[in-house]
């Protein structure tokens, strides 16, 4: 694979990088996409449906089983070359951090050391009542309860209509604003805050490169798009950059 001689020279000079990334990233470790039509996770439900507070509310048995069995599937699953390539990149910049919209953690599985969750991680359980962690190995019911309060456990990530967690809100604002180059890896890029964050970068002077196979809101925007799977565009980005 072949690269555009400015982005090359931008990354040779480039000090602090951000790494900005979606479920794509994670699709060639097996995990479903949310909006990929053959494989999407909303392809058979409404994220309002299940990924919500009112949806935990109105049926936690539903909402629990639903992230029990994604959290299922993730733990089957490895980090792909995409996941790799990116660990592999930290040790070429004085600062590399990963901003992940993804609750998987295969980015730190696959060795990433400065990682952002913006939407928290599905391997938490959190209690919906009193907020404190929960262990969810006890007990046979579902949701499982609260060693404390007894309220219902929930998965530790962030719904529709949540805040954002503020300190990792903060730091990615601060990443976006100090980047040299800013990737935009495996994200359609419709969920807020988390998608004005490529503008923000932009907007502060990044050179911003968006990697995926198909076309995005922020193609516009970008200064270079590498049109392609990031398991294969990263690890040739990575190549690259070692032959320099
Ligand atoms: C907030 C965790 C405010 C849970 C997620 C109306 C009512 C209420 C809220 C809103 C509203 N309108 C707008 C909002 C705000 C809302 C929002 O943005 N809604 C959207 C639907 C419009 N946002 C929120 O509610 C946020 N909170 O705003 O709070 C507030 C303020 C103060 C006080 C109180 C509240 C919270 C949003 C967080 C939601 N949680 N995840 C879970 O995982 O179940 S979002 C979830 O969806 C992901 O985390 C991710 O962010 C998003 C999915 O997007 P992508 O990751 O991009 O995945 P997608 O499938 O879309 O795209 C995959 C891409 O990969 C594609 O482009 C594809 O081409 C590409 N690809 C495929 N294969 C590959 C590839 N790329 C590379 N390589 C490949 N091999
Ligand atoms: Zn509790």
């Amino acid at each position: 694979m072949d690269f555009d001689a400015g982005l090359i020279d931008r990354l040779r000079t480039a000090r602090r990088v951000a790494v900005f990334t979606g479920a794509g990233v994670s699709a060639e470790s097996g995990v479903p996409t949310f909006r990929d039509a053959q494989t999407g996770l909303w392809a058979r439900f409404r994220p309002e449906d299940l990924a919500t507070p009112e949806a935990f509310r109105r049926d936690p048995v539903t909402v629990w089983n639903w992230y029990a069995w994604r959290r299922e599937l993730i733990g089957a699953v490895q980090p792909n070359p995409a996941h790799r390539a990116i660990a592999g990149l930290q040790q070429r910049f004085a600062a590399l951090t990963v901003i992940t919209q993804n609750v998987d953690g295969l980015h730190q599985r696959a060795g990433s050391r400065d990682v952002i969750e913006l939407h928290g991680n599905i391997g938490i359980d959190l209690c919906f009542e009193c907020g404190r962690r929960g262990q969810s190995g006890a007990g046979t019911e579902v949701p499982p309860r609260c060693v404390h309060c007894n309220g219902r456990l929930r998965p530790g990530v962030v719904w529709f209509g949540e805040s954002l967690p503020p300190s990792a809100w903060d730091s990615a604002l601060e990443c976006a604003q100090r980047a040299d180059i800013f990737f935009c890896i495996g994200t359609s890029s419709l969920v807020e805050p988390a998608a004005s964050l490529p503008h923000t970068a932009r907007a502060a002077g990044a050179v911003l490169v968006q990697v995926n196979p198909a076309p995005t809101a922020h193609d516009a925007i970008a200064h270079h798009v590498l049109r392609g799977k990031a398991g294969l565009v990263m690890p040739a980005l990575l190549q690259a950059l070692e032959r320099m």
